[in-house]
């Protein structure tokens, strides 16, 4: 299995309630690789480019407004089939139904403050790298681990 990229983005509620730490900690204790991450407010544009897909929804001027509002923590992590992990460790979208162990299932309630992002496919998280970093912000690096984790 080859090592891929995923975007996650810790949502101003996540920043606003100290939750950066606890979030990091679950992706590095399962094995995963941070190799980029900045604390950036984004702007209505950048915001609107990131949810484009939801554009025209009811709640897309909320989620923009919201997503603007403060510093997001915004990171590229990579690993084997982190694409997938990575939303399996968030939880689905509603946190009251996001499964307790979860990210989202444990430090969550409404929707709209669901405090964390994770690209949903390949092609997504190769769209969002791309938006949200440019190649020289990402770094690459092995850690002295790897040989623990991967057979
Ligand atoms: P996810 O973040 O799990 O990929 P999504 O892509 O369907 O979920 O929606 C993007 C974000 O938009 C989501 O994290 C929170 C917000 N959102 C989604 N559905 C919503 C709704 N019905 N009401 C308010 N906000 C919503
Ligand atoms: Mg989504």
């Amino acid at each position: 299995m080859s090592s891929e990229r995923t975007f996650i983005a810790l949502k101003p509620d996540a920043v606003q309630r100290g939750l950066i730490g606890p979030i990091i900690t679950r992706f590095e204790q399962k094995g995963f690789k941070l190799v980029a991450m900045k604390l950036i407010t984004p702007t209505a544009e950048l915001a609107s480019k990131h949810y484009a897909e939801h554009d025209g929804k009811p709640f897309f001027a909320g989620l923009v407004e919201f997503l603007t509002s403060g510093p997001v923590c915004a990171m590229v992590w990579e690993g084997q089939g982190v694409i997938a992990a990575a939303r399996k460790l968030i939880g689905v979208t509603k946190p009251l139904e996001s499964a307790p162990g979860t990210i989202r299932g444990d430090f969550a309630i409404n929707v709209g403050r669901n405090i964390i992002h994770g690209s949903d496919s390949t092609t997504s998280a190769e769209a969002e790298i791309a938006l949200w970093f440019k190649p020289e912000e990402i770094s690459n690096w092995t850690p002295v681990a790897n040989k623990w984790i991967y057979e």
